[in-house]
Order: structure tokens, then sequence, then C-alpha cells
């Protein structure tokens, strides 16, 4: 045989010998999720219902002295809900079966303050049967949250209280086919009705409630069920009900350490490195600023730019988002929430439409066992079984993407395969521009998944260094190209004439006109606040400078400039809130007058009246009565009457009269919804001729 063929055949044995290397996979790394906590993880986004008698009386927390005969709804149909549920790619429902005020939404064999004793259905209906039902039909996961808080429960505090909630759980459980979640909420103990009682009842979260057996019922029962508690053991809550996990989060947690109700709950955003339990993070959050249906909070759906964040801020950040639909009066969505909703779906489906990466080439620092099975092209190959992971001694390692020509991207979307731990600590983003690394992002964890978004970025290679507790494996890396979110301009002005318009998205164009006719990208570029102290209407619109697409035209109709104006009836230097020009802040008076002095005589045809607009809104003027003067002393009344609605739908309030010429105001507030002992006053303003 010649020397040359021999080292060929040489050659050739060795590659096979490496190609045939069976490396073994990374051993498990710290704890792990189970195949429930797995699957429950993939579904990534579900929702939450809230319903009950809260939503007939206004309460987001019931006493439990309400009779049942309160729950009417007057339509209710799980179809709709389910259907805008599926429609929005969310996987599953949660709904309060029961909440703090004790009344259940099925027939319970235990209590009589049920559904059964209620109008609804003659009697007859089971709410958690026709939710299950219609998830069943669609193909929805279904799960049930179970106040342990009970304020109608005559025992509660009891131990004979335990086997009263236990009992309701095993209905539950084994009447409406597999549940994927049981929700124990951490709000415990305090005042209720308690069988007429009406007292406080403090109770030991730690020990009252015996949760260990609890949760061997409720796994004995539904073995793939994940229970949310503080502490799971299935999943965790994230620490605040604002729509975010932090930035670093742990799928980790010390459960030991954690109960129900625990007091350092703010930990519970981070989870525990290295703690010795997987209890992943669920990010509970309502689409409006309560739980459940307040009519007033119609026209406080979370904006579509929030909603969307709150995506970024929980699946993002290896959560999984649980979002809450307050279902109202008639038993059905409302079309505000759905609206929303459907516009934030659209939107996180555009941004993630055309992954980059297909047009990518990828190499690694390292391949574990320099094995074919673990090289980097298993992260962009789009199968989640698949992973990339380096040898066991090395923890900090690289993948680096590149592109064949410069591409424009601004989001990452990087997913470890937490069946094997969670292992990154630390990574950091470079891209290549003009043949230099720039880094653009330095973070912490990754876990199931984690997606950066960046301001947009023309580059020909993305490199991503990995520091990890133990050999890094990831699964997945996505690129994108999200387009702008094109929202409608907010154009505001303040009390010293300055004019903003913003908009959510810094990378967009704003046009605006300040002559009412309609803005086009010929007009004057926003780029800083100007003044405008005249009378006139601001119209603003965004555009994508790339596609050319935009947004609606926003538009703002501005009256007579309010610098010179003071309020006269109160010297507080606080009234300066209600000509700002920011809904958000109010000024409070416990007198009923509000005097504004405007600095000369206008001619006047109207006010306006914006009220409180806080979660908690108050102070709101009901019936009311509105003065002219020209010197402060002779009033004249103009109008008077009531602001109709006002408390279910705290709008902006335009009344309009005949026209007066008048330097001083006066808007006296006849009676104040609820009896409230104070006025307040998001914003005030004037129609002038
Ligand atoms: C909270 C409860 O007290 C609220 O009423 C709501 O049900 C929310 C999801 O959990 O802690």
């Amino acid at each position: 045989m010649k020397k040359s063929s021999l080292l060929v055949q040489l050659v050739f044995s060795i590659f096979l010998l490496i190609s045939c290397k069976d490396t073994p996979p990374p051993t498990p790394f710290g704890a792990v999720p189970s195949e429930s906590q797995m699957k429950w993880q993939e579904m990534e986004k579900y929702a939450f219902v809230h319903f009950s008698l809260n939503t007939f009386t206004g309460a987001e927390w019931g006493y439990g002295d309400v009779s049942a005969e309160v729950f009417n709804p007057s339509g209710v149909d799980c179809k709709q809900w389910v259907k805008v549920f599926k429609d929005a790619g969310l996987k599953g429902v949660i709904i309060t079966a029961k909440h703090h005020d004790g009344f259940c939404l099925w027939p319970s064999k235990y209590t009589d303050y049920s559904v059964k004793n209620s109008p609804w259905r003659n009697g007859k209906g089971d709410l958690i049967r026709e939710l299950s039902d219609a998830c069943k039909e669609a193909g929805l996961k279904f799960g049930v949250y179970l106040s342990p808080w009970d304020r109608n429960y005559k025992d509660y505090g009891k131990p004979v209280y335990i086997t009263y909630f236990r009992n309701q759980l095993k209905e539950l459980l084994t009447n409406y086919g597999d549940i994927f979640e049981v929700w124990f909420d951490g709000a415990n103990g305090g005042t209720g009705y308690y069988g007429g009682a009406r007292e406080h009842r403090k109770v030991d979260n730690k020990t009252y409630y015996d949760w260990g057996n609890t949760q061997k019922l409720v796994l004995d029962l539904q073995p793939n069920a994940i229970i949310f508690s503080d502490n799971g053991q299935g999943c965790r809550w994230c620490g605040t009900e604002a729509g975010w996990v932090g930035e670093t989060n742990w799928s980790t947690l010390n459960r030991a350490k954690v109960w129900s109700g625990y007091d350092k709950y703010e930990e519970l955003r981070y989870g525990h490195e290295d703690g010795t339990h997987w209890v992943p993070a669920e990010v509970d959050v309502s689409i409006r600023p309560g739980w459940f249906y307040h009519s007033s909070e119609d026209h406080k759906v979370k904006s579509v730019p929030k909603l969307v964040d709150i995506y970024y801020n929980s699946v993002g950040r290896n959560a999984t988002l649980l979002l809450n639909f307050p279902i109202n009066k008639e038993g059905l969505i409302s079309k505000n929430d759905i609206a929303h909703l459907q516009e934030m779906t659209e939107i996180i489906k555009e941004d993630f439409a055309h992954n980059l990466v297909k047009k990518a080439k990828v190499e690694a620092s390292n391949v574990r066992g320099n094995d074919s099975k673990y090289e980097a092209k298993n992260v962009i190959d789009a199968d989640k079984n698949t992973y990339w992971a380096t040898d066991d001694a090395v923890k900090e390692a690289s993948l680096t993407l590149r592109f064949d020509k410069p591409t424009a991207i601004n989001r990452l979307l990087l997913q470890e395969y937490i069946r094997l731990g969670q292992r990154v600590s630390e990574f950091s983003v470079s891209v290549l521009v003009d043949d230099k690394w720039k880094l653009i992002d330095k973070q912490t964890t990754i876990g199931y998944k984690r997606i950066l978004r960046f301001p947009t970025v023309m580059t020909t290679a993305v490199k991503i260094d990995f520091k990890a507790k133990a050999c890094p494996v990831i699964s997945n890396v996505e690129l994108y190209n999200a387009p702008k979110l094109l929202t409608v301009p907010t154009i505001r002005r303040n009390q010293n004439d300055e004019v903003t318009i913003s908009v959510p998205d810094k990378e967009v164009k704003v046009y605006y006109t300040t002559d009412g006719s309609v803005p086009t990208t010929n007009s004057t570029e926003y780029k800083n606040p100007f003044t405008f102290p005249n009378k006139g209407v601001i119209k603003a619109f965004c555009v994508d400078a790339t596609t050319q697409k935009s947004s609606p035209v926003g538009v703002k109709t501005l009256d007579i400039s309010q610098k010179n104006w003071k309020v006269v009836s109160n010297k507080d230097e606080k009234t300066k809130a209600i000509f700002d020009g920011n809904p958000a802040t109010i000024w409070r008076q416990s007198s009923s007058d509000l005097i504004v002095d405007l600095g000369k005589s206008y001619p006047i045809k109207g006010f306006t009246y914006l009220p409180d607009q806080s979660r908690w809104a108050s102070g709101i003027i009901f019936n009311y009565a509105f003065y002219v003067s020209q010197n402060g002393k002779q009033w004249a009344k103009v109008d008077k009457g009531e602001f109709s609605n006002i408390k279910n739908s705290p709008i902006l309030q335009i009344k309009t009269f005949k026209t007066t010429k008048a330097r001083y105001v006066k808007l006296q507030a006849l009676d104040i919804v609820d009896n409230a002992k104070e006025v307040r006053y998001a914003e005030f303003g004037v129609i002038t001729d």
C-alpha cells in the first residue's frame, strides 16, 4: 500500500472514531423541572378571569356578607371568553372559583353561599362546569383559583375550616376534568363576616393551612396540576401585580424559607440562585386596574404598548404570563379589553414573524466532546429537544452568528435547555459593525426564555458570550427585526404652554401640524417640546421611516392658554396640578367651589372637568353649577346640571352654554359621588368662543 493512501485511511479512521464517539450529555445541574412544569412553562401565556359577587357590588375584596342573590349576570357566555383567549394564543384559563368573600361559582355541597342560591340560571347554574366544558371544546387548559381566606365561612380560623376547604378542593378537582393549575392566593386572614360574627381573625400562615397535606391532596387528584402559591410547589408568585418579573430571574427557590403570605415577597421577583427546588415565576396582572369588573374602569384598559411591555417583561424574562380579564355584569369580556388584547397579540406576532437566524451561520467557541450531537447548529434548528453544549470544564463560551450581508436586528431570543437546569448567570451581546465588535447589552439569567429588545442595529455578526454555573446548554437562539410600534401619539400642553408629543417607540419619526390640517411626512418633525400659547388643534402621527407605515393621527384640541390662570378660591400651590395637562396629577380641596381667574376677560361658552383618574378615584362631582363673573364679586349662574353616569364612567366631562364674557369662572360641586368629604380635580379648562 502506498504511503499516501495509508495516511488517507488513517485520517478517515480517526474521523470515524471522533464522529462515532458518544459523548454523554451534561449531567443535570441543580434543581430541574418536572414534566408537568415543562408543559406548563411551554404554555407561556394564559388567561385569568375574576368573576363573583364583587362584579355586581363594585368591590375588589368582598366581606362575604352580600346576599348570593346579587349574582345575576344576564348573558354569561363562556364560549365567548374562550374564543377571545384562543384567538389571542392564550393556552388556558384560570377562574376564581371562590374569591376571598367565600362565594362559590359552582353549586358546592358544603355551603349555601354559591350560585345555587342566586337567580342566575334559576339557581341551576354551574359556572365551573360551563367554563371547563367550553375549554374542553376549544382545546384550552383549565385551572381554578380557590381562595384559602374565606370571609363568609363561620369557622374560618378553626381547624374545621381546613376540612371544608379541602372538601371544596375535592369537588373542583374531581368533577371538572383535567386541571392544569390550582391557584392559592397569599392573602390570608383579616376582617370578615364569618357567619355573622363580623370580626377580625388572624391565622398563622405558616401552620394553619397544613399546606403539605393540602398539596398532597391536589396532586393525588390531579397529578399533573401545577400548584401556584408564594412558594409553589409548581410555580411561584412573581412578587408584584404590576406585570413584570426581575431581569434576573432564577426558576429555583429555597422552598423551605418561603411560605404563603411571605413577608420578603420582593425576593420572589428574582428567585433564589442555587435554590433547592424548581419553582418558576408566573406574572399575574390584570388588563384593567382592578381584578374585578368596574364600569368606571372601562376607559382604563391597559394601553396596547403597556400590554406589549408586559409580555416582554414576563415571558421575555423567564416567566409565564397570567393575564386577567374582569368578566362584566353581563357575564362577558368587555369590548375594550378584547380590542386591546387583539392588538397586543398582533404586535407580538409581527415582532416574531421573521426569524433572521435562518439566514445566519453559527459557530461556537467550544463544542462538547467535539461531538456533532452538541454542535452550535442546534440552536438554530427550531428543534427544542436539541442543544449546543460545551465541555464540562468550560463554563465561559460564546456563540457567533454571521450573516452574508449587513442585517437589521432589534430582538434577541435565547432559551436554555432547562431540563438540565438553569445554568447561565451572565451573558453579553456584541454586534459586528464596520468590522468592530460593539457591546450592546449585558445581562444575567436566561432560563426557559429570555428576550432582549434593543435599538435597531445593522450588523454582519452577533456574538453572545455566556458565563454559566455549569457548562452552558443552549437550545435556541432567534434574531428579529421587529417592526416599529406605531401608536397614536399622546399630545399634552402644560401651563407654560409647552406642548409635548410622546410615542413609546423611540425609533419612529413624529410629524405634526398646529393648524388643524392632516399631518404628512412633509409636516414639521417633532424633536423637542415646543411652545403653543394659542387656541387651536394639534395633530400628530408617527411613521416608520424604513417601511413608511404610519400610525393613526392623534388630535388635541387646545383652548386658550392657561399660563396666567390662577385658582383664587384657594392659595394652595398644588392647584397647579389641574392646569398641567397631566391627568395623573390631582388637586383636592374640602370646599365645594373652584374659582379661577383667567387673567383677562374671554367669551366663555363652556368648561371641561376631568375627575380623579387614579385607581381608587374619589371626590368626583356629580351635580354641579357653573358661574361666571367679570370682577370676581358679582356672579351669574350660566349652567347647572349633572355629570351623568360619572361614577361608572369618570371620563372627561364637557359642558357648553350660551356664550358670556367673563374673567372669573366658578365650578361649584353641589354633591359628590358617595358623599365624599373632598372634591378632587385632575384637570379643569374652559371653552371659549
Ligand atoms: C390577590 C387577591 O387578593 C386579589 O383580589 C386577586 O385575586 C389577585 C389575583 O390576587 O392577591
